[in-house]
């Protein structure tokens, strides 16, 4: 029992050290897009921001969808995967370069949306 409650300590210790690194990610101005339960869709679905400021992507849904870039569009032609997001994760990426970042699920690719990044 004791040795369940150490390891139970220990995943504590290590989500709360995972949740201040996330927190250190963020720069300049915070902005919030929920992915919103049951419906595939991301709000707001296009947002604009200054080149040094974050996304803070939450999703709100029982599923899982993982974020990322679309080939051959924006200003990268790999695909990247930039969130995995289990239900209810928050991730954050602060965008330095302007530029149109358009980008979807890479599990259910109906769900898009882009981040334009201005000088
Ligand atoms: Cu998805």
């Amino acid at each position: 029992m004791e040795k369940f409650i150490l390891s139970f300590m220990g995943i504590l210790a290590a989500l709360t050290f995972l949740q201040t690194a996330s927190a250190k990610g963020e720069e300049g101005t915070v902005h919030e897009v929920t992915v919103i339960r049951n419906t595939f869709k991301l709000n707001p679905s296009e947002i604009t921001i200054k080149a040094g400021d974050t996304i803070k992507w939450t999703n709100t849904d029982e599923r899982k969808h993982n974020l990322a870039s679309i080939p051959g569009s924006g200003s990268g032609d790999e695909l990247e995967i930039f969130s995995v997001m289990e239900p209810g994760a928050v991730y954050t990426h602060a965008f330095k370069a302007p530029g149109e970042y358009p980008y979807f699920c890479f599990i259910h690719n109906q769900m898009t949306g882009k981040v334009t990044v201005e000088k």
